[in-house]
């Protein structure tokens, strides 16, 4: 079937929850039929953007790079779900012209700083606490709380109930024409 190619922009801390409920959603979008490619920092970093780093300026330069792949993939019909702290409103404005209002979707995954230190599942917030990493966001380098945005989950919730009230958002944005 013909489906529109649109952008869900997951922002928000590191372990705030956006890989857990965009890979929850690309599930269901695959099993309901839609294509759809997920990039994040796990497979986005390591590769096209590995000479960037987290000053402000290389994470402006990484979400430029990531939105311009995702529109060249969203004109191509694809649905893509796009996972990166993009800190800044400046960041953020950027990724949203770059795709184009009309297909940029941003989820603010809503957790605190302290319920993400406390989860911390790879151990960074302790590093960067410790002064071993430099420029950790919430720590270290800045996040600004989204002023615009499609949708805010907050992740203190139970993930079920935050994918569901997700799903039940998005679902009529992308039926078929
Ligand atoms: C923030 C960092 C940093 C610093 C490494 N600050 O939880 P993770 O590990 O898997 O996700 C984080 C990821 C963030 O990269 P993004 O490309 O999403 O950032 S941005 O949108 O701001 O460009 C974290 C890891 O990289 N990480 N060092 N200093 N996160």
């Amino acid at each position: 079937f013909n489906q529109k190619g649109i952008n869900i922009w997951f922002s928000g801390l590191s372990g705030s929850g956006k890989s857990t409920l965009s890979k929850m959603l690309e599930k269901h979008l695959f099993d309901m039929g839609y294509k759809t490619v997920l990039l994040d920092g796990d497979n986005t970093r390591m590769h096209l953007n590995r000479d960037l780093g987290f000053s402000l300026e290389d994470r402006m330069e990484n979400i430029r790079r990531i939105a311009e792949l995702s529109k060249l993939l969203n004109d191509a019909g694809l649905i893509t779900l796009t996972c990166f702290i993009s800190p800044t409103e400046e960041i953020r404005d950027l990724a949203e012209s770059i795709i184009g209002p009309s297909n940029f979707y941003l989820v603010y995954t809503n957790s605190s700083v302290e319920t993400c230190i406390q989860r911390d599942p790879k151990g960074l917030y302790k590093k960067a606490i410790e002064n071993k990493i430099p420029d950790f966001t919430g720590i270290s380098s800045p996040f600004e709380v989204p002023k615009n945005y499609f949708i805010e989950i907050s992740t203190e919730l139970f993930v079920e109930e935050s994918f569901e009230r997700l799903l039940e958002a998005i679902l009529p944005e992308i039926k078929p024409e």
